[in-house]
């Protein structure tokens, strides 16, 4: 019985979690992690097999696929040719999920390798059944507009098939790197805040807790579909450690849009024996703030070295409003054909969506009930009409009011 356990206790601490970096920019953000990240399996997958042996390193898995096509290079900025490619990579990419309890793709999204192969990748993974989610950085505003398109349409086109996903922003680094910092030393400051936030995360679901947090919990806040999320950690010690906190915890320095009113929040505390009841009180508050009917995971920890000291960890996951039409059929019937066919309606989709929204809402089971009534009613004199009519005119202008009202403060009303 106590060996049962004790390989059970194994098992649920043995979470397996696989990072996969694609094409050039994804593959370095991975070997930076890999290199700072334990107890994680990373695999920098890339049809250019130059950049794949620059990356090399004993914590990485090399992935190469599609150089017969590319002879052994990049795609030349041509998502297409990084989707074909990636197509008679469908069973490679399925094994590469196999067995995994929490997939993270990472991608540096406006190339050809990153932004063709990460829907493929992603509908790959669900087809394994794993969790999954994306890590993505946009391109910098300098390198022009159709760098910008070419990284949406990958958003759009993988969102279907991610839990959920983290979009940074590569122009961001200017509000945070001086202008005299190297290039490299700038592109690494992403890098390092990703690993950070991760790290944090994962030593969360991975020690055992005062109040304790598991990968079913992270399970819980991530499962879904087409969902933002937003990662932080925050450390500060001292008197000021509270106020640091609160004014750190919702700076997400690289991303690329403010965080939306949180559906689900996964909260973990870790202090020293002198974290205060006040503390994690005044810490819980402020961030169900922007939505205090969101769900909360909360977990909190005492650490013995941490003497005068906070950490915060912060993973906040919003719905999208707009979700894109999911299209399920076989990558290998994907020709370019059936993609502007997709296109095309999913543009008529979102017509005919808006226009069910500008509708007035549904009648209530109430209205109808009480209509369902009146109708019995053989003969109705002038006075019932009147009344009926008051009524319906009545309910159908308040439903009409609530839906004029942004969807996040209805929810919290
Ligand atoms: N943050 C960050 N962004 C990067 C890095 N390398 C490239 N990028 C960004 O990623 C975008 C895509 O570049 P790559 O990742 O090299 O492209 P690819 O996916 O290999 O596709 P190819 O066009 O076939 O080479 C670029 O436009 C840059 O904005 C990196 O190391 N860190
Ligand atoms: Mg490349």
């Amino acid at each position: 019985m106590a060996k049962k356990q004790s390989s059970q206790i194994q098992k649920a601490r043995g979470v397996k979690i696989k990072i996969v970096g694609l094409g050039g920019g994804g593959s370095s953000i991975v070997t930076e992690m890999s290199q700072r990240l334990p107890g994680v399996s990373f695999v920098a997958a890339d049809t250019d097999l130059i950049n794949l042996q620059r990356i090399k390193n004993n914590h990485l898995a090399l992935f190469s696929f599609g150089s017969e096509v590319t002879c052994g290079l990049g795609t030349g900025m041509n998502p297409g040719l990084g989707q074909k490619v990636a197509r008679s990579a469908w069973e490679e990419f399925r094994n590469l999920s196999h067995n995994v309890d929490l997939l993270i793709l990472v991608a540096c999204l406006g190339g050809g390798v990153g932004s063709g192969v990460l829907p493929i990748f992603a509908q790959a993974a669900q087809e394994e059944g794993v969790l999954s989610i994306g890590v993505f950085t946009l391109p910098f505003a300098f390198e022009g507009q159709q760098r910008q398109r070419l990284a949406q349409r990958a958003l759009r086109d993988s969102s279907p098939y991610l839990d959920a996903r983290m979009v940074l922003s590569n122009e961001k680094i200017f509000q945070v790197a001086g202008d005299q910092t190297s290039f490299s030393a700038a592109l690494s400051l992403i890098n390092q805040n990703l690993v950070e936030n991760l790290n944090a995360l994962l030593e969360i679901i991975r020690q055992p807790s005062l109040i304790n947090i598991d990968f079913s919990d992270l399970r819980a806040i991530l499962h879904g579909h087409d969902q933002l999320a937003f990662l932080n950690s925050a450390m500060a010690e001292g008197e000021q450690r509270l106020d640091e906190i609160l004014n750190r915890i919702h700076c997400y320095d690289f991303y690329a849009s403010e965080p939306l009113p949180p559906d689900k929040l996964l909260l973990h505390i870790a202090g020293g024996a002198d974290l205060k009841m006040a503390e994690v009180n005044t810490i819980s508050q402020e961030i169900k703030k922007p939505n205090p009917a969101a769900q909360i995971i909360f977990g909190v920890d005492r650490r013995n070295n941490f003497k005068n000291r906070i950490k915060v960890t912060l993973l906040s996951i919003s719905g999208l409003k707009e979700k894109p039409t999911q299209t399920k059929s076989s990558p290998q019937d994907k020709d370019s054909e059936n993609k502007k066919e997709r296109s095309k309606k999913t543009k008529s989709k979102k017509v005919v969506k808006s226009d069910v929204q500008k509708k007035p809402p549904q009648k209530n089971k109430k209205t109808v009930a009480s209509e369902k009534k009146a109708k019995k009613v053989k003969r109705l004199n002038a006075l019932d009409v009147k009344e009926l009519k008051q009524k319906s005119e009545f309910q159908k202008t308040s439903q009409e009011k609530i839906w004029e009202i942004p969807a996040f403060l209805r929810r919290k009303s």
